[in-house]
């Protein structure tokens, strides 16, 4: 693998889980692959489960590990020909070429503005790192992906069905704050990939892009939806259409045991209790959320192990 900035970055999905469940029984077999190769980890943004257990995979692959905060460093222009005589110090061309003096693999958390969908929907943060930058690129969840995260919870409906084709619903939920469609989004990708029953339920107008979730069935229904469903992810995102607004909190959507019946709960947290799902769900054996976050480290590790073969 080149990159992996996108879901469609890997080659074979299913090799990949597989893979990822062996890295999992023996994580330290690896250990020579990574031997004097550095990952660097920029952030734009805050993060929790994806900084420790990327860095985790790194390491289990005997990498060493920089991370940046870059909004403790300088304040970096991504536009071209700008006179930069404003809030902007350097520009990504050389910021990305520098970066790639230290590192053989570069990671990049940048969320969207959610004001601006064109600019949002360019990736212009994660594209010009690609552009510039002369080593390979992960993505740790841009304005419109989280490829890592998808591919850790592939592994985990991989690992927990008992069903050769299980019904997957993805759920929308209330929040107060405006988030990215990003997890949705590479949720949506992934189970098109897999041997599921996929369905998406939301309020009507809280559509998803079009060109991500093609003929992935929408019941508006939330109980309808959910009928028989083996895993119910839960996941809010604002308005795609009237872009980044918060048009609906309606605490009807909010996920609660007697909705979820038997099926497996999912999320990606980190997760706002009482308003996207009831305490009864998080904290009972049918979450299956911290799961989830550990597979977020061999999902990682599988992806660094293959751009590592790849250098
Ligand atoms: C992010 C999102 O994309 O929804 C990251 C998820 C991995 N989530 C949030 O920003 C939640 C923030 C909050 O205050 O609840």
């Amino acid at each position: 693998m080149k990159k992996y900035t996108e879901i469609q970055d890997i080659p074979n999905i299913q090799d990949a889980i597989k893979e990822a469940i062996l890295l999992k029984m023996d994580p330290f077999e690896y250990k020579e692959l990574g031997k004097n190769k550095t990952l660097v980890m920029l952030f734009f943004n805050a993060s929790l489960r994806t900084r420790l257990s990327t860095e985790k995979a790194a390491k289990n692959l005997g990498m060493d590990v920089m991370s940046l905060n870059v909004n403790e460093a300088w304040q970096l222009e991504f536009d071209d020909g700008t006179i930069m005589d404003a809030n902007t110090s350097e520009h990504v061309k050389e910021a990305a070429q520098v970066i790639s003096q230290y590192a053989d693999v570069i990671a990049v958390r940048a969320f969207p503005s959610l004001k601006d969908k064109a600019k949002d929907q360019s990736e212009y943060i994660l594209k010009s790192f690609e552009k510039y930058a002369t080593v390979p690129i992960i993505n740790m969840e841009s304005a419109t992906a989280h490829p890592l995260q998808a591919l850790a919870d592939a592994i985990t409906i991989t690992e927990l069905t008992e069903k050769k084709v299980p019904k997957v619903v993805l759920s929308w939920a209330p929040h107060p704050k405006a988030l990215p469609q990003a997890v949705a989004n590479s949720f949506a990708t992934m189970m098109q990939e897999m041997d599921v029953e996929f369905v998406i339920t939301h309020p009507e107008g809280y559509e998803l892009d079009p060109e991500i979730t093609k003929n992935v069935p929408i019941v508006y229904d939330q109980k309808e939806a959910m009928r028989n469903a083996d895993f119910v992810y839960v996941k809010n995102w604002s308005n795609f259409k009237e872009y980044g607004q918060v048009l609906n909190t309606n605490p009807s959507w909010m996920m609660t045991q007697e909705k979820l019946g038997n099926a497996k709960f999912m999320h990606c947290l980190p997760v706002r209790r009482n308003v996207v799902v009831e305490d009864a769900v998080l904290d009972s054996e049918q979450s299956v959320v911290i799961k989830q976050a550990n597979n977020r480290t061999f999902a990682a590790q599988v992806v660094l192990k293959n751009i590592l073969e790849s250098l």
